[in-house]
């Protein structure tokens, strides 16, 4: 199978796009010199399961769940790194790598609340080797010390502590990356604790969860480095019933801290969407994450597809004059597919939403919208979905030297065959 069109088709259709949207005084050629400033951050979990190197043997826990068993996820650090080569190589533009804290690399087993800086050298060596920027995560879940559902809101002083220790380690692990990288890290919280059925007192693990927060992050750390987020959920598996960070907890801790908030697309009522709470939480807290995924009844982990949703997030960030103050991550994980199919579709997904947000007639739909003119606005909007933006998007990938079109899916089945066929 040979998916790629000839380069003067790629040409051709790119100058017609081009024309039709000229138009409408939208400048493509402005569009993707955008675009090509936009650095998403890769989840590195999608490419083993969320199973990370601290631990081969543990299963993954914390109410979060990779279904599927397709062959020839990587087993270490150096293959998940091939993996991700591959991935960025099909990916048009620049673009960051999100760590979680399980993928160390250590000769010998770490605790968690002792990691430091050069368990992540491998890491960073092969970030800066590749101009990819690094974020962070703390691992607070598939661990002995989480096996009840409680890590900072544990209500067993010690074992707090231990989490309490372990983000406090994390942070100064962003802190070095984004000194060592030149472009700040965002290291995000995000912690499972929450109960099966409902509790009597919804109260206190809220205020330990408070408290556990304020102490981790009670050392300033340079912002040019690292920024901390912290991330909220609705429920997850065990935790029907009640989760201690609720959107409220920590909507009201990231304004009351001036921390980030993370917007988990896939952590709200199923037809609670994101998009909407964009320009309402920029208001009052510096900047945000997002982790860009996909709900699918009680997940919230899909592989991102070109939804309404996603376009309506991208919109936002374009509209808003965002961009500049929210980190794009993604968040998904499927073990059933190819797993860097599974990243490829995801992130080309993202970036195709911000094209096509980018390819808006801004002033325009603006001034219809001041004078009243609701009629024109709607039918703009409409036309909007049906413009050559797909020939636009193709220019840019054969301009970056990426697949064009579903070309990307034959390197993938060749790798597959080289390279994840190999693996026991
Ligand atoms: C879990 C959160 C969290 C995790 C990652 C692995 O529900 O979305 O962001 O997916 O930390
Ligand atoms: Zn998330």
């Amino acid at each position: 199978m040979n998916n790629q069109p000839a380069d003067a088709e790629i040409r051709n259709a790119y100058e017609l796009a081009k024309e039709r949207y000229a138009a409408l005084h939208v400048d493509t050629e402005e569009a993707i010199a955008k675009l090509e400033n936009i650095g998403i951050s890769l989840h590195c979990w999608q490419g083993d399961d969320v199973g990370g190197f601290e631990d081969p043997e543990r299963g993954l826990g914390g109410g979060i769940m990779a279904t599927g068993n397709y062959p020839g996820k990587a087993r270490t650090a150096v293959e998940l790194r091939h993996d991700l080569d591959k991935t960025y190589s099909l990916i048009p533009g620049t673009h960051r790598l999100n760590l979680h804290a399980i993928y160390l690399e250590t000769d010998k087993k770490v605790p968690r609340n002792e990691i430091l800086p050069e368990h992540f050298a491998n890491w960073v060596a092969w970030a800066k080797a590749n101009n990819h920027g690094l974020d962070f995560n703390p691992t607070c879940f598939s661990h002995p010390l989480a096996d009840d559902g409680f890590t900072l809101a544990h209500a067993d002083a010690g074992i707090r502590q231990f989490w309490i220790e372990h983000c406090i380690a994390c942070r100064e692990i962003g802190a070095y990356f984004g000194q060592e990288l030149g472009t700040t890290a965002v290291t995000n919280i995000w912690i499972p604790d929450g109960y099966k059925d409902t509790p009597v007192d919804r109260a206190a693990p809220r205020r330990r969860l408070k408290e556990s927060l304020d102490t981790i992050l009670a050392k300033p750390l340079n912002p040019a480095y690292n920024l901390d987020a912290v991330e909220s959920k609705l429920f997850g598996l065990g935790s029907e019933s009640y989760v201690v960070g609720s959107h409220e907890f920590y909507l009201g801790y990231a304004v009351q801290n001036q921390t980030l908030l993370c917007l988990d697309a896939g952590h709200f009522h199923p037809t609670e969407t994101i998009s909407d709470k964009i320009s309402s939480t920029l208001l009052y807290v510096p900047e945000l994450l997002l982790h860009v995924s996909r709900g699918v009844r009680w997940d919230s982990d899909h592989v991102v597809t070109l939804t309404d949703e996603l376009q309506a997030i991208m919109q936002e960030l374009v509209r808003g004059g965002y961009l500049d103050r929210v980190h794009i991550g993604l968040d998904f994980f499927d073990a059933s597919i190819n797993r860097i199919a599974a990243w490829t579709i995801g992130t080309r997904n993202a970036l195709r939403a911000l094209l096509l947000a980018l390819l808006e007639p801004l002033d325009q739909l603006r001034q219809l919208e001041r004078a009243g003119d609701y009629t024109a606005r709607l039918a703009l909007l409409e036309e909007l979905k049906g413009l050559p933006f797909g020939a636009v998007w193709d220019y840019y990938c054969w301009q970056q030297n990426v697949p064009v079109g579903v070309a990307f899916l034959d390197e993938i089945r060749s790798y597959e065959k080289d390279v994840l066929a190999q693996r026991g």
